[in-house]
């Protein structure tokens, strides 16, 4: 027997960013199975493509009141879940992150007459565990949203074993890694080589928000310590602001070597161009950007810190560092450039891994399996 397509509501941060990118191509995936998705959001994540059939999206809209100091989201978000909720008989709302859209995935349950609640999955990115969790004006409110969750996942072992240390939370949670769905490039490999003026130098790439925690001066001071930078060039797909690292890339003489490109769309191109990915972060749940270069035979070099190890293996399909340690670095870069052969293995079984572990095939019905679960059992009680 064919078991009935679900309804599930989709809350997450809809900007640059892993958790973003994550919970749009779960709810593009879903929808291509066959399940209605409706996305509830301040804005329309920017991954989503418009014409994705049985995908929907729910704006939510906030008034700044002068009333209040800080302009208030979580309860205009509370309402409009529950509004979708009776509207659309959604058998699931699956939040990201536990503060605020858990927080408000419960306010909405208790708003509803008991034959509308929709059962509340709750997936954990990081810093409601990593932050948020060790700070006294917040860690209450996140131990109930996760408690009184239906289901609790988060996207490695190591955050795993994090939130039971740092929350204490008891009930049971689920690892599902995260995935990546590339869109084929819309432009030869040669046009952006030539866009980005390379000829025969190694393209190294580096994606993320560029916050604090990526070390991105790492590095930029592991790149001027490279004995083959004049062999190569590091391109930073950029989702923040990057003029802030400047005066250090005049300072390191680094600005014939250094490339940046702001809030791209078009992130496949640049990666079947890249040749090495370039990762300091000190802190990180599983590193999308990561398998984002992995998806394309691109071999990183990167940190040994929090997830990481579950999406590299070291000597395997990319090359670990300690985390600060700007000379190994830039020895491990300085290994990718000048060995292609290395660069042909490491990427290949990457790009091998990718697909077993963190590909739309082995995740997703990981989640759909987690939904009917929870859908099987009684509410967990507010
Ligand atoms: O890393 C960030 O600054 C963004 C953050 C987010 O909310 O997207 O990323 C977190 O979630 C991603 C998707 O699960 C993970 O790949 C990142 O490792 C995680 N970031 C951190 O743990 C610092």
């Amino acid at each position: 027997m064919t078991e009935r397509p679900l309804k599930i509501g989709i809350t997450c941060y809809p900007s640059v960013g892993g958790s973003g990118i994550l919970a749009s191509a779960l709810g593009v995936e879903l929808a291509r199975r066959g399940h209605e998705v409706h996305f509830i959001s301040y804005e329309r994540p920017f991954r989503i493509p418009a014409d994705v059939a049985g995908l929907f999206f729910h704006p939510v809209v906030v008034n700044d009141y002068a009333l209040f100091k800080y302009p208030d989201y979580t309860l205009p978000l509370s309402v409009k879940m529950a509004e979708v909720c009776a509207l659309r008989g959604l058998d699931v709302l699956h939040v990201h992150y536990a503060v605020p859209h858990a927080t408000a995935a419960l306010l909405a349950r208790a708003m509803l007459p008991p034959a509308q609640r929709p059962r509340i999955v709750t997936t954990l990115h990081g810093t409601d565990t990593t932050l948020l969790g060790r700070d006294a004006g917040y860690r209450p409110a996140i131990r109930h949203a996760l408690e009184a969750s239906d289901a609790i996942t988060v996207v490695s072992a190591w955050l795993h074993d994090e939130t039971r240390r740092v929350l204490a939370v008891e009930r049971p949670i689920d690892v599902i890694h995260n995935f990546f769905v590339p869109r084929p490039p819309s432009r030869s490999r040669d046009a952006v080589r030539d866009e980005l003026g390379l000829r025969d130098e190694a393209m190294i790439v580096h994606l993320s928000n560029l916050r604090p925690l990526k070390r991105v001066e790492h590095l930029l001071e592991a790149m001027a310590r490279m004995r083959s930078r004049q062999q190569c060039k590091l391109v930073v797909l950029a989702g923040g602001d990057f003029e802030p690292f400047r005066p250090l890339v005049r300072q390191l003489g680094l600005e014939s070597r250094v490339l940046v490109r702001e809030n791209v769309f078009g992130i496949e191109d640049y990666l079947q161009a890249a040749d090495l990915g370039f990762f300091a972060s000190e802190a990180e749940s599983f590193c999308l950007g990561i398998l984002e270069a992995m998806c394309f035979g691109c071999p990183s070099v990167a940190t040994q810190v929090g997830g990481i190890p579950e999406v590299i293996e070291e000597g395997k399909s990319g090359l670990l560092v300690p985390v600060g340690d700007i000379d190994a670095l830039a020895a491990g870069a300085d290994r990718l450039v000048e060995d292609p052969g290395l660069r042909l293995a490491l990427g290949g079984a990457g790009r091998r891994r990718a697909e077993e572990l963190f590909s739309a095939a082995a995740i997703v019905p990981r989640y759909v399996d987690l939904y009917r679960r929870v859908c099987a059992r009684p509410p967990a009680c507010d």
